[in-house]
């Protein structure tokens, strides 16, 4: 069958699978990703119909497809396409997709099924594809004329949309080929560009808030992506209240990183400051965030809980609610500044606690930048993030894969508002960043894309290093290669048991492997040979090539902060480190905190106790 348009009848007609690549076109939609199949050629056919509005973009696992797709829509906020095929084509989807699920990005994927002739009759790749869809997906249909695939896939843009999630068409094959009339079929308006309307915090809601700020004695603010562009603004807040601010890790680069008081992130990829604020604050205020290791960080002891949120329906998800305000963060902030500035509230001079927590957190950012200076042979993480930070641009995208560099980038990688960069938040799925960055690459050609991933994470995907060669995507690749799973030793560190389990791994030769994809790279082992890898990744990628950096490090781990523990003595805190922390056998236990500081080179680190002992901060 072809795949032209048959016009010889008077109503001009179009193969429907080229009518519905036609209504993605009609969303803005410019490339899709996937992998063929012989359950798919009635839509490979039409993306070749389509190719000059449409591009086609082929990668070599389907996983890398979807997870490209949910990075693209989470890095541009538009609907993104992936597909597979039939049977084993759609399984190798499912990882993406509950990326794209857990990070709400609305991400369509068109699934290949075999011709209806075929279907119910056990026939090779067939099977019923929409039950394994159905957890993942917000919609999830067989199309089940050719005239209404097109209307599906529309439907399916606007569901995908909607709910912030994923949207599963499954295509019987031979439908794509079926001449339907040649109408419009998409129903994309001009009011789908229209900004959603967003609840506002009422004044009587502000000032009790504010209240209760000005009546606790170690107030913080939790804050997430809700913030958006309001991050200077939210700082302004935070200084004329005295109230410190940690970040969830989705916030990274909203909130200026100079500002005193931004205390870092809570949890495992935290600052020290951030966890030991959040461990003896008496309020905490969730603000625009969604946190979910809140099992662990909001329940260490008790304070009262604030949550102001978009969305209502998350209240009291992690906390039982002192109070909450169903409100857009920002606007909420806004409206506490004008509550200020006409005088309706006073400021509050700095506070002890405030004070403590500026000190504490100072302390903190010079050990991370001695750390960051430290020349290191054999090369360790600090230096291999100084010489990102070093030739990125202010507009960079980086895309980071799971692991240790989680942790890392978000203590080491400098951010503006101006930079993008995006992870595998919620799902955390191991092989994201390589994806991440071909999707950056193809939605911001004009802006340079970093890529930077451990080993074991790079070699769940590295297939897909060719892809960045046949697109001609000139992506930077880090590979930070310790021959360790090295964020799940370091949980092993802390358990009792004989010695680590299942976690290091054969170290290979990536620069020789990216040479053999015909991508430059280059081989690191010391710090003193970075500067020249980075100067030379930067010619090639100005160039229109990507480049890869293949960096030996050591499996050291970084400070964890997440370890420090407080109970209250006498009315004053009292600050150890966690029972079972280094409780593998192969490991010691440090006496003091002064030994466990200087074991991760920390000798001028102090504990916060010490900032509250100098502030006058008690417990009570
Ligand atoms: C697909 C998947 N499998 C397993 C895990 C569990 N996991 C999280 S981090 C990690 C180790 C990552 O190792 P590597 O990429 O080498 O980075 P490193 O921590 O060594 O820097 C593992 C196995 C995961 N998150 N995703
Ligand atoms: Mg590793």
């Amino acid at each position: 069958m072809g795949i032209t348009e048959d016009n010889s009848n008077q109503r001009k007609t179009v193969p429907a699978s080229v009518a519905m690549l036609r209504v993605l076109e009609s969303w803005g939609v410019k490339h899709i990703y996937g992998y063929p199949g012989g359950s798919f050629n009635s839509t490979m056919a039409a993306l070749d119909t389509e190719k000059e509005n449409i591009q086609y973009i082929q990668v070599r696992h389907e996983q890398v497809a979807a997870l490209a797709a949910s990075a693209d829509a989470k890095l541009t906020g538009h609907v993104q396409v992936c597909f597979g095929s039939a049977g084993p084509g759609a399984t190798n989807l499912l990882t993406g997709l509950y990326d794209a699920r857990e990070d709400h990005a609305p991400v369509v994927a068109l699934i290949g099924q075999v011709p209806t002739t075929n279907m119910n009759y056990d026939y090779f790749q067939e099977f019923a594809e929409n039950p394994m869809f159905e957890d993942v997906a917000v919609y999830n249909r067989t199309v089940m004329t050719a005239e209404s695939l097109p209307y599906v896939v529309d439907k399916a843009v606007r569901e995908a949309y909607k709910h912030k999630g994923v949207a599963v068409v499954v295509i019987p094959n031979n439908f794509g080929y079926v001449h339907i009339p040649d109408t419009g079929y998409s129903s994309s308006s001009p009011t789908d560009r229209k900004p959603a309307p967003l609840p506002h915090a009422t004044t009587e809601e502000v000032l009790e808030v504010i209240n209760l700020i000005k009546s606790a004695k170690r107030p913080i603010i939790h804050v997430g992506r809700g913030i958006q562009s309001g991050g200077e603004k939210l700082v302004e807040l935070s200084r004329r209240l005295s109230i410190p601010l940690v970040l969830t890790g989705l916030a990274k680069g909203l909130i200026p990183d100079e500002y005193e008081a931004n205390l870092g992130y809570a949890n495992r990829a935290a600052s020290k400051a951030a966890d030991e604020a959040f461990a003896t604050a008496d309020l905490v205020i969730a603000l625009g965030s969604n946190f979910p290791f809140a099992n662990l960080v909001y329940r260490t002891h008790e304070f009262k809980f604030v949550q102001i949120d978009v969305d209502s329906a998350r209240f009291g998800s992690h906390h039982f609610l002192d109070y909450g305000v169903w409100s857009d963060a920002t606007i909420f902030v806004e409206k506490a500044l004008e509550l200020l500035d006409n005088g309706a509230v006073s400021e509050t001079e700095p506070t002890a606690f405030y004070r403590a927590c500026v000190a504490a957190n100072k302390n903190w950012r010079e050990y991370l930048d001695k750390m960051t200076n430290k020349p290191s042979d054999p090369l360790e993480f600090e230096a291999v993030y100084k010489e990102i930070n070093r030739v990125a641009k202010d507009d960079a995208i980086f895309s980071i894969d799971v692991g240790d560099n989680i942790i890392n980038s978000f203590r080491y990688l400098n951010l503006t508002p101006a930079n993008k960069w995006t992870i595998s938040a919620l799902f955390a799925s191991m092989g994201y960043g390589l994806p991440g960055a071909i999707a950056a690459s193809l939605s911001f050609p004009e802006r340079q894309i970093f890529h930077i991933a451990g080993d074991g994470a790079y070699s769940m995907v590295m297939q897909d290093l060719i892809t960045q060669k046949k697109y001609g995507l000139p992506v930077i690749n880090v590979i930070t290669a310790n021959a360790s799973l090295n964020f799940i030793k370091s949980e092993q560190d802390d358990l009792p048991i004989p010695q680590h389990s299942g976690i290091y791994l054969e170290d290979q030769d990536f620069a020789m492997i990216a040479q053999g994809m015909g991508v430059e790279s280059i081989t690191v082992t010391s710090s003193q040979e970075l500067p020249a890898a980075f100067d030379r990744a930067i010619e090639v990628t100005q160039s229109g090539r990507p480049f890869l950096i293949d960096a030996k490090i050591t499996d050291k781990r970084g400070l964890p902060v997440e370890e420090l523990e407080f109970h209250v003595e006498n009315g004053k805190f009292v600050e150890t480190i966690n029972e079972n922390y280094n409780a593998n056998g192969t490991l010691h236990h440090p006496q003091s905190l002064e030994e466990f500081f200087a074991s991760y080179d920390g000798e001028e680190l102090k504990p916060m106790t010490y900032y509250f002992e100098q502030e006058g901060v008690s417990a009570v």
